[in-house]
Formats: C-alpha cells, sequence, structure tokens
C-alpha cells in the first residue's frame, strides 16, 4: 500500500473538504454508539415476535421470514404469543432475557439521542458546506461509482485520488445511509405505536399497512447490519493510514507524524472498546436492579411521550379504518384463560354458560354495583372493527361489541380522590415481580384513557359471544393502547386513589413484571 499519498486540495467552494471537522468525528462516533444500542435493543424487539409479514393479520405461515422453527398451531390459544416469544443472551440484546419491556425503553431513549445527534450532523453538514461529500450533484456519480465496482469485483482497490473527498461508491452508499435509510427508520418507527398507527390510520397506509412498516423497519436495519460490515471492512482494508488519520484527527496522513498516527490508532482501539463497554454494560446494568431501569430508562423519555402520544386517541372507528372485509381469520393469542387453581369461581361460571356472572364495580364509590351482561347490553352498545396491537409485534384486527368504559363508570359515584380506575381479572399473570405465587391479572387506566371513546368492555368477538381464550365473558378493549392493558376475563372494577398503591406500584402487572410504563399511551 502506498504511504506516500498525493496532497490534493480539496477545496470546493471555499469549503475544505480535505479535514474532517472536530463536529463530524464527534457526530459520527456518537451515531456508531446509539447505532448499537439501536439494533441490539431492536433485536430484543423483535425476539418477543420473531415473525415478519406483509399483512396485518399476522396469519401464522404467511410469514415472509421468521427466526423461530416452531409450529403455530391455528386453533386459537394452543399456541400462544407468549409461548413463541423467544430470550436473546444480553451480550448481544439490550438488556437481553427476554424482557421486552425494558428493551423498548432502550429503543426509545437512544431513538431521541441519536435523532438529536443526526439533526445536529446534517444541521452542521448543510451549514458549513460539507454536504458536497455526501450529496452526489451530478448524474455521473453513477457511471463514476460503476468504474469503482468494477475495481472492487476485480480485489483490486481504487488508487487515494478517488478517495479525495470520497469515491463515488462511497458517496452513493453514505448518501443513501444518510438521506434514504435513516429518514425510511425514522418514518416507519412511529407506526410500531398503535397509538400513533390508530391516530394516523392514513399515514400507516403510506406504507401499506402496520406490518408492512415493521417489516421496512426490520430491512433498514438488515441493511444497517451490513453496511456497519462492510464499511468497517474497507477502512481498514482500503488506505486504512488515510482514513484513521481523518477518522480520529481529522487530518491528512501525509499532514501528520508517527507519533500522531500511533495516536490516531490508540483513540480509535480505545473507542471501540468503549463502545463495546457502554453496550454490554448498559444490558448487565439493566438486568442488575429491573426496577431501577425502568424507572431511568422509561423516566427519560417520559416528558416527551406525555407531549406527544398521551395526548393521542385511536381514530380507527371514527374514520372507519377497519370494514368486516378485514377482520383477521386467526387472532392471535397472548394467555390462556383462567385455570381452577386460578379461579375456581370462573371455572364454574363457565360450567354454567356464565349467566350468573356480575362485573363487580366498586372501590372509591358511593355505592359497589355489579351487572350482568344482559343488564351491560341494556345500557349501551358499540361496535368497533379495529386493530390490535400487542408490544411483541403482533396484530388482528376483529369486530369487537360492548359498551364504552365511560358509560359504566357513569352509573357509580365516585368519591373524593378517586383518580384511577383499576380492572382486576379472573385469570393469573403469567409470572411475579417477587418470582411469589401468581396473583390476578390487573392493569389501571388513567382519565384519559377512561374517557377514551375506543375503550370498551367487550362481551361479543366478530359476532359471537366472547369466546374463552380471548377473555369471555367480558374483556377490556383499549385500542388506543398496547394490548398489555386490554384484560381478559374481567372480573372487577375499582376507582383507586393512586396505582402507586396497587400491586407492586408500577400501575399493572405489564408494569409490574414485564417492565412496561404506566402512562396512557405507547
Ligand atoms: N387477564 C389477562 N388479560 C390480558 C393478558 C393477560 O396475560 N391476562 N395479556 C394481555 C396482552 S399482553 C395482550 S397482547 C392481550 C391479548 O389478547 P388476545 O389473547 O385476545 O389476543 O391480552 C391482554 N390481556
Ligand atoms: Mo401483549
Amino acid at each position: 500500500m502506498s504511504h506516500s499519498f498525493i496532497a490534493v486540495a480539496n477545496i470546493v467552494n471555499g469549503v475544505d473538504l480535505d479535514t474532517f471537522p472536530a463536529w463530524l468525528r464527534i457526530t459520527h462516533f456518537i451515531n456508531f454508539i446509539m447505532m448499537g444500542f439501536l439494533i441490539r435493543s431492536g433485536w430484543e424487539v423483535l425476539a418477543s415476535h420473531p415473525r415478519l409479514y406483509w399483512n396485518n393479520h399476522c396469519t401464522p405461515g404467511s410469514e415472509w421470514i421468521k427466526f423461530t422453527k416452531d409450529k403455530v398451531s391455528t386453533v386459537p390459544g394452543e399456541f400462544t404469543a407468549r409461548d413463541d416469544q423467544r430470550s436473546l443472551h444480553p451480550l448481544i440484546s439490550l438488556p437481553g432475557r427476554g424482557e421486552i419491556g425494558l428493551g423498548r425503553a432502550w429503543h426509545a431513549l437512544v431513538t431521541s439521542i441519536w435523532l438529536l445527534n443526526g439533526f445536529i450532523y446534517v444541521a452542521l453538514l448543510f451549514g458549513t458546506g460539507q454536504w458536497r461529500r455526501i450529496v452526489p450533484t451530478s448524474w455521473s456519480i453513477f457511471p463514476e461509482a460503476w468504474e469503482s465496482a468494477k475495481i472492487y469485483m476485480g480485489l483490486q482497490i481504487p488508487s487515494i485520488e478517488h478517495f479525495q473527498p470520497y469515491d463515488a461508491l462511497q458517496k452513493l452508499m453514505y448518501f443513501t445511509v444518510v438521506f434514504i435509510v435513516a429518514p425510511l427508520m425514522i418514518a416507519t418507527g412511529p407506526i410500531m405505536s398503535p397509538t400513533f398507527a390508530g391516530r394516523f390510520p392514513r399515514y400507516v397506509k403510506l406504507f401499506h399497512n402496520r406490518q408492512t412498516a415493521r417489516s421496512i423497519h426490520f430491512l433498514g436495519m438488515a441493511f444497517y447490519c451490513v453496511f456497519v460490515v462492510i464499511h468497517v471492512a474497507l477502512v481498514f482494508v482500503v488506505h486504512p493510514q488515510y482514513n484513521i488519520a481523518h477518522m480520529m484527527l481529522g487530518e491528512n496522513y501525509n499532514d501528520i507524524t508517527a507519533a500522531q498516527f500511533a495516536q490516531a490508532v490508540t483513540m480509535l482501539i480505545l473507542g471501540i472498546v468503549f463502545a463495546i463497554a457502554l453496550w454490554i454494560g448498559a444490558s448487565y446494568w439493566s438486568l442488575a436492579d429491573k426496577r431501577r431501569a425502568q424507572r431511568l430508562v422509561w423516566g427519560a423519555t417520559q416528558p416527551i411521550r406525555s407531549l406527544t402520544l398521551d395526548k393521542m386517541h385511536s381514530r380507527q372507528v371514527k374514520t372507519g379504518t377497519f370494514t368486516e372485509d378485514d377482520i383477521s381469520p386467526f387472532h392471535w393469542v397472548n394467555t390462556r384463560p383462567p385455570t381452577r387453581e386460578q379461579s375456581e369461581e370462573w371455572v364454574e361460571m363457565r360450567e354454567r354458560g356464565f349467566e350468573d356472572y356480575r362485573l363487580e364495580i366498586g372501590g372509591l364509590v358511593e355505592e359497589e354495583k355489579s351487572f350482568s351482561i344482559d343488564e351491560l347490553k341494556a345500557l349501551g352498545h358499540v361496535t368497533n372493527i379495529t386493530m390490535h396491537t400487542c408490544m411483541q409485534g403482533w396484530t388482528g384486527i376483529a369486530k369487537w361489541e360492548g359498551i364504552r368504559l365511560k358509560d359504566v363508570l357513569a352509573l357509580v359515584k365516585p368519591t373524593e380522590g378517586a383518580r384511577y380506575v383499576m380492572v382486576t381479572s379472573y385469570g393469573h399473570v403469567g409470572h411475579m415481580y417477587d418470582g411469589g405465587p401468581t396473583t390476578p391479572y390487573y392493569e389501571c387506566l388513567d382519565a384519559s384513557m377512561i374517557d377514551d371513546d375506543e375503550c370498551i368492555l367487550a362481551w361479543a368477538m366478530n359476532g359471537e359471544p366472547l369466546p374463552d381464550v380471548y377473555g369471555g365473558p367480558l374483556r377490556l378493549r383499549a385500542d388506543s393502547q398496547h394490548g398489555y392493558k386490554m384484560v381478559k376475563w374481567v372480573h372487577r372494577i375499582e376507582w383507586i386513589h393512586d396505582y402507586h398503591d396497587v400491586g407492586d406500584g408500577q400501575g399493572g402487572s405489564r408494569e409490574d413484571s414485564g417492565l412496561q410504563h404506566f402512562d396512557a399511551r405507547a
């Protein structure tokens, strides 16, 4: 490899493209660290439903790619979405061990930092004229890139003049990374949120549907992984001294001393070790005290959610996003119905066809009340065709019939201090936050959720009485939120003062043991 580079002054329109300014090197390094975090936490989320589709129904067998050999029975409830979850090692995912709640928390936090860093980078790129490095200004970029490609295909290395400032192929690649793939990731990311997807159904349609958006988001990640491998390999294979000197010190190799170059190499090695230590350290830090991680990592992005998602309500019904034709032929089931050990009462009621079921409403109310399904039916009746989004990633569309929660709550008078509504199931949570014996599944709702038009208590699904596996005889549907808020096999509804006083104080079973975050929307 040539050690003496021809010094070419790369001054274009008065902008020096020969040196890398400090801001470029710093944002590049921050981006590198954040990409590692994003990919690792993204894998955590993906592992919780390791299948990708082009259709919203997520019908088993219709995946275009899956990372599991498990066969899914098409008898609902025989093989659940929980059974399908995979747990990854903390060395490769963030945090690992199937902790999807913390994985999502990290993904949100790092996205915020990555976005901020990216905006600063792009602003400075245009502000300083450095954009000429990566934005092609002439169609000749394509034939030039083809020339470079031919050189690489012959296992040769283009001469150094090609890289001043950038080789055409390199320029095209970087342009794609920054101005095509990153915007695509930013555009598809919010669609993963049921709140956002429910609020902006027409926006989702730009990407065909939510699962298409999820698949594109996955492909963007795959692109980045391949890019990083090729990019890093080429940095070290093609004129490495030139690249390392630029990346670390900003200067041309010819302009620095041997000692400075040694310093650049040391900085590079330290930088990489530092990044890897941060990535893996974040996993073990999270797993060492999950409650602390849940509080701090979710907490860091709560102000952003308060200003955005928490203000949104689903408009799936109002806009008629889905019709009878959209109903999913197969709808995933997450947890199985209560067992006799969990609730003798529910099992026996089911044997009697739920004819003596009564919904209890109590807590901080002037007078406790209870209602049979028939009484509820007489009080109100709405039909909602909506898409269910589980935070694991799958979706399903169904027609739900029931009564709006707020109409039921209007039948009791809350007393002073009643602020939240707690919905408790006959069924138990899968595992407890403290590893102890399981207790009934519950979720709390705040004022904005209670007031949501698409928050209903449903007794029928797709025109049939609500089947056992889907929460019969009565379940909650809160379609402005993730599936875990929608308690199945509802036993009791209570007005409470503060969710910190119930369960383990996090706002629901999935918040207590699944490390999700209590807020109205996510
Ligand atoms: N009682 C109870 N309700 C529950 C759950 C649970 O474990 N127990 N899981 C929740 C989650 S995470 C999801 S995604 C939905 C799944 O509803 P489905 O099984 O009807 O598709 O139920 C929610 N309601
Ligand atoms: Mo879920």
